[in-house]
């Protein structure tokens, strides 16, 4: 049983692009499939495919943790038999994903201290709200679940936005308190490899459909073209998209980013680290056209309210694609 942890701070994309997984899973030219392991799971699949493809609009922010449990399955052709008579055979491969889609903000929680706290007991408070503060903050029992779900997970995917990055500069803020308490739970459980996380960990750089992450992936040289895909939607190799990470980082007002880079670099093994530019919805394509237009590319427009709606189809980027490279370095280190 594999377990795969999702990290990110609010509207970082961690419902979004768990919403976009069933129909990145159906739209995969591998043959996948997935499954829900419980009702809560299986109607989180049905409700967020409906929102997305019918309703065209994204998820809710999340109120509460949920956890969400679904098997990928699909068939891999090995090798068997002796150097002579070699033969092929299929045999199945099952990915299991077991996901806690945590509210950002508790990412972000700030204890109170002893002296805040016994103040606040003395003039008879209980202050379960006061905890929350707007930056961040969510309870500490919430927080102590998320960072147990994390430190038991093998792989985990950490969803940063360039976007909200640019805005408010707060990724580290949302980062450090997160990673100082995932290395303390793994040093006590002496699961530190040469002073790093064990963690298999993929970050996805969300929201690539975006024309400030697209264009800057573009200017950069970034943009590759998969010639199997009939669409000819942009994509960012992995092995250019932490290039693209430095390169969003250098923008004046995310300078916290590359102290999220530098900190990715010091506590995780490089062999064990991945990026990916990831998009929950990808590129708009128009009604009886095939190909992505440069001309008309943008699927999330302005709702007329404070929202966002989507336009046309979704064609998720490389929200599959994280959970398969995790799950595939999970099994080659057990030799499974
Ligand atoms: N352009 C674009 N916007 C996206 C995408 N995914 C999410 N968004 C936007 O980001 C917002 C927040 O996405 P969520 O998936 O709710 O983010 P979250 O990390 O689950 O947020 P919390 O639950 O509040 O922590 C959405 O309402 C969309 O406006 C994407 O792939 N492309
Ligand atoms: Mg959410």
């Amino acid at each position: 049983m594999r377990r795969i942890g999702l990290w990110g701070a609010p509207t970082s994309g961690k419902t979004s692009f768990l919403a976009a997984l069933n129909i990145a899973v159906t739209q995969s030219s591998e043959e996948w499939t997935i499954f829900g392991v419980d009702d809560p799971s299986v109607d989180f699949l049905v409700d967020s495919t409906t929102t997305l493809t019918h309703e065209r609009r994204f998820p809710p922010a999340t109120e509460a943790l949920s956890e969400l449990s679904w098997i990928l399955m699909s068939e891999t052709e090995v090798e068997i038999g002796t150097r002579r008579r070699k033969e092929t055979k299929k045999i199945p491969l099952e990915l299991h994903l077991d996901v806690l889609d945590a509210p950002g903000r508790v990412f972000g929680h700030k204890p109170k201290t002893d002296a805040h706290q016994s103040q606040l007991e003395g003039l008879g408070f209980d202050d379960e709200d006061e905890g929350m503060d707007g930056a961040g903050g969510g309870s500490e029992l919430d927080e102590e679940k998320l960072i147990d779900n994390l430190a038991d997970c093998d792989g985990i995917v950490y969803l940063f936005d360039p976007i909200r990055e640019r805005e408010k500069g707060d990724a580290f803020q949302y980062f450090q308190r997160t990673l100082a308490l995932l290395a303390k739970r793994s040093l006590e459980g002496r699961r530190l490899i040469n002073g790093r996380l064990p963690h298999h960990f993929a970050v996805c750089i969300t929201k690539f459909d975006e024309p400030r992450v697209y264009q800057t992936a573009k200017a950069r040289g970034y943009i590759t073209f998969d010639p199997d895909d009939k669409h000819m939607f942009p994509k960012v190799h992995p092995d250019n998209a932490e290039n693209l990470f430095e390169d969003l980082c250098q923008v004046a007002s995310a300078r916290e980013a590359a102290l999220v880079h530098g900190s990715i670099k010091r506590y995780f093994r490089p062999e064990r680290v991945r990026y990916f530019a990831t998009s929950a919805v990808g590129f708009y394509l128009a009604p009886r056209t095939v190909r992505f237009r440069a001309s008309d590319y943008q699927n999330v427009v302005p709702d007329g309210g404070e929202g966002y709606r989507i336009r046309g189809d979704i064609h998720p980027i490389n929200v599959l694609e994280p959970l398969l490279w995790l799950g595939r370095q999970l099994s080659s280190e057990t030799g499974r």
